[in-house]
């Protein structure tokens, strides 16, 4: 019933762990992989080995979680090794996310992976809020067309991107205009809502160390904002560049209001971040439940059609 194709693929179900939550080490991502969920995705690559920033540096809060982690991760090479030899075992589908520190380090790995044997889907993240003196670069909407045109003058393979969320209809346009320009397989839309802040009254003190206590905020809190963004991009992008919702879902129906924004994949971090992966069997469960109710029997029969209130 929850069965999705994407690019070449056809998943179990459209339910996805959001970069960065629960895929960092092989255990991690070998859990997501037995999970119930439909594909997976790695932790952002950089080409070497990263610690990230001093802890305590993520923190769950009452509607959703603040972060600022940094891009800790284990380098490109750790990722593609794990990559390439699952890749032919029929496994859970991988996304392999990758996030450099510069348009250069972005060049260079998506070379590496354009080289490798590696045959899947590409994730290049625009949009980390958490590199002390780097703004995220789908902000600066010359550089993103910039990155995009060096990218697709080598790059073959199945590539999606990972966007910050907008709040301005003009800026839905802008970027819309540049993303049409490419071969691209997705967008995902939303990474964390950037540089908010949370504090503890109590305390009177900010619950992360980095950048005095400003991070990326996810869950409850940011999803119209990921509805917007989903449906403001589905209803702007040439319809070859499918989307993947990200952002505020910890329910079936949750996963519903996505899908019928417009989503074609969808992804949860914050909480699957408090659940664990048996999360995916839940929302599963959930969807499939709700879609009965109201007599669907796949996701094809509503996907995208959100409703305008007409006179
Ligand atoms: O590692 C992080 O701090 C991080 C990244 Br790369 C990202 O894309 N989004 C986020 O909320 N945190």
């Amino acid at each position: 019933m929850l069965e999705t194709t994407f690019v070449d693929y056809t998943f179990n179900n459209p339910l996805m762990n959001a970069s960065g939550v629960h895929c960092m080490t092989q255990k991690e991502m070998d859990e997501l992989s037995e999970s119930a969920a439909g594909a997976f995705v790695t932790k952002s690559a950089t080409l070497q080995h990263r610690d990230g920033n001093p802890e305590p540096r993520y923190y769950d809060v009452p509607l959703g979680s603040i972060n600022s982690m940094g891009l800790p991760n284990l380098g490109l090479q750790y990722y593609l090794d794990y990559a390439l030899d699952r890749q032919n075992k029929f496994e859970t589908p991988m996304f392999f996310s990758v996030a450099g520190m510069s348009v250069d380090e972005n060049i260079e790995m998506l070379k590496v992976i354009q080289e490798s044997d590696y045959k899947g889907i590409t994730e290049l993240n625009l949009s980390c809020p958490n590199v002390p003196g780097k703004p995220q670069v789908a902000y600066d909407f010359p550089l993103t067309e910039e990155i995009l045109t060096k990218v697709f003058a080598f790059f073959t393979k199945p590539l999606g991107i990972k966007l910050p969320p907008y709040f301005d209809l003009a800026h839905f346009d802008e970027m819309a205009d540049v993303l049409n320009k490419f071969p691209l397989t997705y967008v995902n839309s939303v990474n964390s809502v950037g540089n908010g802040l949370y504090i503890d009254t109590e305390s009177e003190e900010v619950v992360i160390k980095p950048k005095d206590g400003f991070g990326g905020i996810g869950g409850e809190y940011i999803k119209p904002t990921a509805l917007a963004n989903v449906r403001a991009f589905y209803t702007r992008l040439n319809p070859s560049i499918k989307i993947i919702g990200t952002g505020g879902i910890r329910s079936g129906k949750d996963v519903f209001e996505h899908l019928l924004c417009g989503a074609t994949m969808v992804q949860i971090g914050t909480e699957l971040h408090k659940e664990g992966p048996a999360i995916f069997e839940r929302i599963s469960k959930e969807l499939e439940e709700l879609m009965t109710e109201k007599g669907y029997h796949s996701i094809d029969e509503f996907r995208g059609k959100l409703k305008s209130i007409v006179d």
